[in-house]
């Protein structure tokens, strides 16, 4: 009798553990963030008529920005033709590298290039070689109006306002425009033995040839992917620094984005450009959507994937949310008292889904265990009681 009680109060014990295990995990790493942020008041300049017509220059004007391409080359040109508009002395940088034998290029425009603290905001250009998710057209290549072309659109036209305030700014600010990210293996390659994100990978490991790390250091990397489609809805992507992403889409969510920046986004972990920066310590954020399912959105890795499925409204979301987020932190003027997470140091997205659900697997099987256990004993005691 004592060992049945004994095993009851044991199995009540282990009962409340459990529970209280996955709560706690659930709550710590999955519920919402409570962060409100209280953004500085001041007019926001970022207008998406510019980065419209951006993105019809890259798929309409270039074509396909394949890596190695003339075509790749042009839009290059096409970015520092731009910058140039900005500021005939603005600095930039290449980064030349190759994979499996094909010449890519990354390049780095730099606004207040002697300031201590770096932001570095960056978008990929390269635009997919294959339509691997098109039955019946996987062959041809994916115009990457969204992927790719709306993020660097949003790029040239933020470094146009932020130009314009650079007396006031704090940091640097890095345009970083990235090569041979889209060419990975989904339902097969973009371009065969290539994978993801093969530009800010090299880009990263060779990061001590831009900025000297004694005397400057990088806050943080914000990338912006597929920021332009109808439909905007940012995801809650987990390699994400989670203190950094928390509070755009606060930012956001503050400037009345409630339906691009939702309270409970869906979650993900997606290799892309910034994961190499969280990978060096560098707290990063991806602005991305759910592009796997998605009726919105259903044109990734598609030939539809096109200008006419660009929406003004959600350029305006995006690039009004990073320039507000940029003048919280980083605008010197004395009406600044905004407090947010700086240093974005933070991160409480350690365990990503796959980890939680094997976890949470593990704990099912303990728990089957111990019951079948105690069952046992309590039928074994039951039979040598009579
Ligand atoms: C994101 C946008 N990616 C490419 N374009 C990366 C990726 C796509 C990673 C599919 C895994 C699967
Ligand atoms: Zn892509």
């Amino acid at each position: 009798m004592f060992l049945i009680k004994k095993n009851i109060a044991l199995f009540v014990i282990l009962v409340i553990l459990i529970t209280g295990g996955i709560f706690i995990i659930g709550y710590h790493f999955l519920s919402p963030s409570k962060f409100i942020a209280d953004n500085l008041d001041i007019e926001l300049q970022y207008n998406a008529d510019n980065s419209y017509v951006y993105i019809k220059n890259q798929t309409k004007d270039i074509g396909n920005r394949i890596p190695g391409t003339n075509e790749s080359k042009e839009c290059i040109q096409f970015f520092i033709s731009k910058f140039d508009e900005i500021d005939s002395n603005f600095s930039y940088y290449f980064h030349n590298f190759t994979v499996l034998g094909v010449n890519c290029t990354n390049i780095l425009f730099k606004l207040n290039k002697e300031k201590e603290h770096i932001i570095i905001l960056g978008a990929h250009f390269d635009s997919r070689a294959r339509a691997t998710k098109d039955d019946g057209n996987i062959n041809h290549p994916v115009p990457g109006a969204n992927d790719g072309a709306s993020g660097c659109a949003a790029l040239i036209d933020l470094a146009r306002i932020f130009y314009n305030k650079r007396d006031n700014l704090s940091s640097q600010i890095w345009f970083l425009f990235f090569d041979a990210e889209d060419q990975g293996t989904d339902e097969s390659y973009g371009i065969y033995g290539w994978d993801w994100c093969e530009g800010s990978k090299r880009f990263v490991n060779h990061l001590d040839d831009f900025y000297n790390s004694s005397n400057k250091i990088i806050d943080c990397m914000i990338l912006l992917d597929m920021i332009g489609g109808t439909g905007l809805q940012f995801i809650n992507e987990q390699y994400s620094t989670s203190s950094l992403l928390d509070e755009i889409f606060a930012v956001g969510r503050a400037l009345g984005y409630t339906h691009a920046f939702p309270s409970n986004p869906t979650v993900n972990s997606i290799i892309d450009d910034h994961k190499a920066f969280v990978d060096a310590n560098i707290p990063s954020a991806d602005l991305i959507i759910n592009f796997w399912n998605n009726p919105s959105w259903p044109f990734h890795h598609t030939v539809n994937d096109t200008f006419n499925h660009i929406s003004n409204e959600s350029l305006t979301i995006t690039g009004k949310t990073i320039e507000q987020f940029v003048y919280n932190n980083y605008l010197d003027v004395p009406w600044n008292s905004y407090h947010g997470n700086y240093p974005w140091t933070s991160d409480k997205n350690l365990l990503n889904s796959e980890i939680v659900f094997q976890i949470l697997l593990l704990i099912g099987f303990v728990s089957v265990g111990i019951i079948i256990y105690l069952v046992y004993e309590h039928q074994k005691n039951k039979s040598t009681n009579l």
